[in-house]
């Protein structure tokens, strides 16, 4: 599934559609990707970042009786690192732009060299916000002018009461610039699966076999008929504040659902990265991809409401004091 930013342009102004396109998703898992950042030694700039630390080892990574992308299974192996354990807050990246002034994709206009298809009186800065539709078959995505992380339902809108949620509307490099701030960088696709995993490896699920909506609460998904109705069974319609559900067996909070998150996996010529975990819109109708071994191509500079991420970082030992 690709969110891509011509195609709302191409249905209307101001609409979207939320294309499924295992082709494209296929073509993305065979397509040759930047290596994940290198690593450095590092010391988290926030002495008081909730990290866990991730053993590394050996894992099966993909799953074979899924989507398309997800195949095949293979091995995989990653070093031993920290991941944060909560995504980033919106608090936390008030605290990075109140330092760096740093402006993010989605109040800037679309490099208009990265989408010759598109307009440039119609590259505008904003971002794409989930709205119900009324009907099933209606566009549930929206692009909002100036939307952004402060603004995520576009002006007039303000996170005053979710410093505690997720940051949204974060492109690609927005991410990647917090994380180098912090002193550390986008986990790999395969460092966040092993992650997310928790140690149970080749479980469909972060916990074991039984669906997210099933039982107790154990993520922020989405439960009834996507995109029209969300009973917020779970306690919550939207994105929640971080945390709000058991860890994994690494100690690490909302690795399923609440918001997609960026890995460092990306391919630059093709302006394409990749996101994984789900979101609070994954329904068992639609996306299921509330599984650790599930994924979701996302154009680098485009973001949209349920976008985040969180940053890993080397081992403790490699740290260097200033
Ligand atoms: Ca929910």
């Amino acid at each position: 599934m690709q969110l891509s930013i011509s195609d709302w342009y191409k249905t209307t102004a101001l609409t979207v559609v939320l294309a499924v396109s295992s082709a494209a998703l296929s073509l993305m898992a065979q397509a040759q990707r930047s290596a994940p950042e290198s690593a450095s030694a590092f010391c988290p700039a926030q002495p008081d970042l909730a990290l866990a630390d991730i053993p590394g080892g050996v894992f099966v990574m993909g799953a074979d009786r899924a989507y398309p992308e997800e195949r095949p299974k293979r091995e995989a192996e990653v070093a031993p690192f920290r991941l944060m354990a909560y995504e980033v807050t919106n608090a936390q990246f008030q605290a990075f732009i109140d330092a760096t002034q740093h402006v993010t994709m989605a109040e800037k206009a679309p490099e208009p060299a990265l989408h010759p298809d598109i307009p440039e009186d119609l590259l505008l800065a904003g971002s794409a916000v989930f709205i119900p539709p009324t009907t099933r078959d209606a566009y549930w995505w929206q692009f909002v002018a100036d939307a952004f992380w402060r603004a995520p339902e576009g002006p007039g809108s303000d996170i005053k009461a979710r410093m505690d949620h997720p940051v949204v509307h974060v492109a690609f490099d927005d991410a990647r610039a917090y994380a180098e701030w912090l002193g550390g960088r986008l986990p790999s696709e395969a460092e966040w699966e092993y992650a997310a995993r928790g140690g149970l490896d080749q479980a469909t699920y972060e916990w074991g076999e039984t669906p997210p909506s099933t039982g107790h609460p154990r993520a922020n998904t989405w439960q009834g008929a996507f995109p029209v109705v969300d009973t917020g069974s779970d306690g919550y319609i939207g994105s929640a504040p971080v945390g709000q559900f058991a860890a994994n067996g690494y100690g690490l909070y909302d690795m399923t659902g609440n918001v997609w998150e960026w890995v460092g996996d990306h391919d630059t010529s093709r302006n394409s990265g990749l996101l994984k975990g789900g979101s609070f819109l994954c329904a068992d109708n639609f996306c299921r991809r509330y599984r650790p071994a599930a994924k979701q191509q996302q154009e680098l500079d485009f973001s949209t409401n349920h976008i985040g991420f969180r940053v890993a970082f080397d081992p403790a030992e490699n740290c260097e004091l200033e």
